[in-house]
């Protein structure tokens, strides 16, 4: 069990589309112990496998309080097979992303199918947090991040502060390097 590094923005690996498990064995099961121990120690309530740099559609999530117990999550496969016309919004944040949140919306409740690691098939259907989660781990599998569905011009400021930041070879930009100062437009 090892805490991995967590790739951030613009690394090319973020926008890769997983590859489905073929076989869930040894490997799998090393791979989410690793995403769970990468996941708790961030701290964050979700984590695709590729955010550690693994193009493999798998997904860790826990969405306890943090006075609660755990109540860890695991998705593979996970596919939408459906999704509310009622939309909500949510303040989102991303772990290849850090420190920048912004408001989304995505279908209020999602049907979501996946499998456990038993190989066995569930569906579930949800809303709330869990809803919002489901759909930006899913997005992930497929190279997606949650400032693609946020304006081009918030995007672009996010994407311009996390190059400017890795060219500096830090990754993280400082904190107070969030904001635009000058010559915008
Ligand atoms: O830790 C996380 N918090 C979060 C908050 C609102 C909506 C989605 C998330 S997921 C994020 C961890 C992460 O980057 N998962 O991919
Ligand atoms: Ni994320």
């Amino acid at each position: 069990m090892a805490i991995r590094d967590i790739l951030i923005i613009p690394d090319k690996r973020l926008r890769v589309k997983s590859e489905p498990v073929k076989a869930i064995d040894a490997e799998t099961r090393a791979l989410v112990d690793d995403m769970f121990a990468t996941m708790y120690a961030a701290p964050g309530i979700g984590l695709a496998a590729i955010q550690i740099g693994v193009a493999t559609r798998v997904v860790t999530m826990d969405l306890a309080a943090k006075e609660e117990s755990p109540e860890p999550k695991v998705f593979i496969n996970p596919e939408i097979i459906g999704a509310s016309a009622e939309k909500s919004v949510y303040e989102e944040g991303c772990l290849s992303i850090p420190e920048y949140y912004e408001e989304v919306e995505r279908p209020q409740a999602v049907k979501v199918k996946y499998l456990d690691l038993d190989g066995k098939e569930h569906e579930i259907e949800a809303d709330g947090l869990l809803a919002t989660c489901l759909q930006h781990e899913i997005d992930h599998l497929n190279g997606v991040l949650f400032i693609d569905h946020i304006s081009k011009l918030k995007r672009d400021m996010v994407m311009k502060k996390f190059k400017k930041a890795a060219k500096q070879g830090g990754g993280k930009p400082l904190a107070d390097d969030t904001e635009p100062s000058h010559h915008i437009g």
